[in-house]
């Protein structure tokens, strides 16, 4: 018989998309047998910009809107003139060991003008609040109920960014669908009955405060203006709805829309703010609106999952045979405190991640907060805004290592425009030249201290947030993005060189005077402070950014003078000390701190997101950052746990990591011990309260358990839990540009599935063996590893499976 023929690079084509068949019909949703009853089961959607939470009722549907740029308060000087006064003497107490006088020195006079965030009450204030845009109610009428509801079903479709509820009354079939459009920048919602002249409802809009609402013929608006914190006249928004009907009645009328004898509606609402659109915020909204209500649902729902489904699809992640469909989210999550071997729910958790990420950051706009883009109040707990010592950061770990890498711009643009006013706060508070930001900021560009120092005064905020955009630069080689941002590293070096100060001990380089982020420590003679010098994570920030200051200015040939002058003080930096329990040092000196399970772990920044402390590099320090997590125990508020995976994985150590993520998915409901973190039935993270962080945080670190490239190389599977046998994943990213998926059986490796977005060496430690045979251009060449890494060469988009012999 002839031999059919077939080219090579068709079967390359056809070897690659036939990767993981599994993977490619993979439905993820979260979903409920009954409504919301408390806000933290309400559903979320957002395109980045506006957003909402719903709560799926029968007789309401309660909609809580959102515009990721509302916020009260107003740019203002928080900057302290007095205090530089004050930095001679604080810097010669600490210096000479008297913490607790320097402290008294620091508490008076090293804090903000005003009042900084009003201890996280700043809706009336300048430093201001992120604020729920507005309350919708859809009230239904059924006329009299004659059964009880049936087949009630509350779900939101992760594959498709769509939120939905059906069930069936009065022998009627209802639903009821809402997305947040990607492409249109408007809220979509229809809601349909089977039999005609089923649909009579009232829709109606308000506010805790500050809103008029007003219906034209056509059109129910609200709008209003919220304090800025001086004269009162803050921030404007607008909201419009528009409804378009089939065959009964609308009427507009009364400040809200009465919808009568109707089978099929489509709703409309979009808004936006004069931050967002300065003066054309109002005609931005009603275009929207008044455009999009002409054109049909299925219409604007496809152009939306089309745009979503670009970030969504990117990646797929399966831990295991997974009934899917059967077990509603809350029952699930309940379950999974108990059982163990649920392979679906940190899967469907960490698509819950990658989800939330693209609907509460676009590119052009403000990050995720501290809500992401949700909240259902106007005074957002801790003023929902961006704290600087771990929350904002963590939002955007998943974003490079889970390919939503422009995702992470909003977060990079921020961080930008934050130098403009820290070079003032720097030479305010320290004299010193670049630019500084310390624990808390807002959509105002705040950079001074907080109201309190023993929790406000991080000064090592800027470094921290210039490690993401030496990550982006990391994932992507994208040199004219360094190019663009390098003076933002450039400048936050030049600060800290300025502030270094000599300690008399060593001669070590140290900040001064600063903390360890929140936490306090006991002095020899049992007082309590916070005030230090140096304290580890200070200096393994300060570390890293030099490091990466003098690598970008080398990359794009620039500042060899400047980058010596790095070199010297970075040589000078003080090293990372083991103290006599065998723990990672938090401080300079080994003091003991004062709450032994604090939330902070601040000091492992060199494990975890720097690189300072590895496996093959540092085992000692290995030992001494696991020695300090044990220490600390595990369970904690939300993000910390997050973080403590992060460690846990990047310790290698995948069953502490898996037993903290179930700490994480901890069910968290109104009947609950207080004080509780853990997750809510909607898969929020909760500190508690709901706080986003969490979210994404574990996100990140589920990626961490199976993929790892911190190290100068690419490890797959490095804290694999035993739970996690089989399963597969494709679309995860490595450093230097690597797209990479991989397959699993028992615990082993079996395929490796690359895909260059750069052109670039790989190496990629070989979890086949070191024998391997690899399929490139249309053939399998076999190949043998050196030092058992697998050594790739390839051209941006160049694609090769690997697999053992
Ligand atoms: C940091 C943390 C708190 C909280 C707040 C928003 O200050 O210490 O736990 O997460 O941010």
């Amino acid at each position: 018989m002839k031999k059919k023929f077939i080219p090579n690079c068709i079967l390359s084509l056809i070897l690659l998309s036939t990767l993981s068949p599994i993977l490619f019909s993979q439905s993820w949703k979260l979903w409920y047998k009954q409504s919301a009853i408390d806000w933290n089961e309400s559903l979320p959607i957002g395109n980045g910009r506006i957003g909402a939470t719903l709560m799926g009722g029968i007789d309401k549907e309660e909609i809580f809107l959102n515009d990721i740029t509302l916020w009260s308060g107003s740019k203002q000087d928080a900057d302290n003139p007095e205090s530089v006064k004050f930095l001679p003497e604080i810097r010669k107490l600490l210096l000479e060991g008297k913490n607790k006088e320097a402290e008294k020195v620091v508490f008076e006079n090293f804090v903000c003008k005003g009042k900084g965030s009003g201890y996280a009450n700043g809706i009336n204030i300048p430093y201001g609040s992120y604020q729920l845009l507005g309350n919708m109610l859809i009230k239904f009428d059924y006329g009299s109920k004659e059964v009880a509801p049936q087949n009630y079903r509350r779900e939101l479709d992760l594959n498709n960014a769509l939120y939905s509820v059906s069930y069936d009354l009065n022998g009627v079939h209802y639903s009821r669908k809402a997305f947040a459009s990607f492409t249109d920048d408007a809220i979509v919602i229809e809601i349909t009955s089977d039999k005609p002249k089923a649909l009579n409802f009232s829709v109606s809009l308000s506010r805790p405060e500050r809103f008029t609402t007003l219906s034209t013929k056509d059109e129910l608006q609200m709008f209003g203006m919220l304090n800025n914190g001086t004269d009162g006249n803050g921030m404007k928004y607008f909201t419009s709805v528009r409804v378009k009907g089939s065959s009964g009645n609308i009427n507009f009328s009364n400040n809200q829309i009465e919808v009568r004898n109707e089978d099929r509606i489509l709703i409309i609402i979009s808004a936006a703010t004069d931050f967002f659109k300065k003066d054309s915020f109002k005609k931005f909204a009603q275009d929207i609106s008044k455009n999009l209500v002409s054109k049909n649902y299925d219409q604007l729902f496809k152009v939306h999952q089309k745009e979503f489904q670009k970030y969504f699809n990117r990646v797929k992640l399966n831990l295991g045979d997974g009934d899917s469909e059967k077990i509603p989210t809350d029952e699930r999550l309940i379950a999974f405190n108990r059982n163990p071997n649920d392979f679906y729910l940190p899967a469907l958790y960490f698509h819950y991640g990658r989800y939330l990420l693209i609907s509460s950051s676009r590119p052009g706009i403000l990050p995720a907060n501290l809500q992401g883009l949700w909240t259902k109040d106007i005074q957002t707990p801790w003023n929902g805004d961006y704290h600087l010592n771990i929350n904002v950061q963590m939002n955007y770990w998943p974003a490079e290592v889970t390919q939503l890498s422009e995702l992470h711009i909003p977060l990079l643009d921020y961080i930008k425009s934050l130098v403009e006013p820290g070079r003032k706060t720097a030479k305010t508070y320290y004299n010193a030249n670049g630019w500084v930001a310390h624990t808390i900021s807002n959509v105002w560009g705040y950079t001074a201290p907080g109201e309190h120092p023993s929790w406000g005064a991080f000064m090592g905020a800027a470094g921290w947030l210039c490690e993401h955009i030496w990550e982006h630069y990391n994932y992507t080689q994208d040199k004219k993005f360094l190019a663009q941002f390098y003076s933002v590293m450039k400048e936050a070096s030049q600060f800290y060189l300025d502030v270094l100060i000599e300690e008399p001990k060593h001669g070590w380089l140290v900040t001064i005077p600063s903390d360890s982020p929140e936490n306090t420590f006991i002095l020899p003679n049992g007082e309590k402070t916070a005030v230090c010098m140096g304290p580890t994570m200070d200096n393994q920030i300060i570390r890293e950014l030099f490091t990466n200051t003098i690598e970008a200015a080398k990359i794009l040939k620039v500042d060899s003078e400047f980058s010596k002058k790095l070199e010297t003080a970075k040589a000078k930096l003080p090293p990372h000390q083991v103290g006599k329990l065998g723990q990672l040092m938090e401080w300079l000196e080994d003091y003991e701190e004062t709450e032994i399970h604090h939330r902070h772990v601040s000091h492992l920044y060199g494990l975890h997101p720097s690189n300072q402390i590895t496996k093959t590099k540092t085992p000692e320090l290995v030992q001494a950052a696991r020695k300090t997590l044990e220490r600390r125990g595990d369970e904690s508020t939300g993000w910390s746990m997050a973080w403590k995976i992060m460690f846990w994985a990047r310790l290698g150590d995948g069953n502490h990591a898996y037993k903290l993520l179930r700490d994480l998915l901890y069910p968290v409901t109104p009947v609950s011990p207080k004080n509780k973190g853990g997750t809510h039935i909607n898969l929020f993270d909760t500190h508690p309260p709901f706080q986003i962080d969490g979210n994404f945080g574990s996100c990140a670190a589920i990626a961490e358990m199976l993929i790892q490239s911190h190290d100068g190389f690419i490890e797959l599977l490095p804290a694999l839990p035993d739970n996690w046998q089989n399963g597969s994943y494709d679309g995860l990213m490595a450093r230097g540009g690597l797209e990479v998926g991989l397959t699993w059986t028992n615990k082993s490796a079996t395929e490796i599935r690359c895909k260059a977005t750069c052109s670039n060496t790989f190496l990629i430690k070989s979890p086949l063996g070191n024998s391997i045979k690899v399929f490139k251009n249309g053939k399998w060449d076999k190949v043998n590893c050196v030092d058992g890494m697998i050594k790739l060469n390839l051209k941006k988009n160049e694609s090769v499976i690997i697999q053992s012999i």
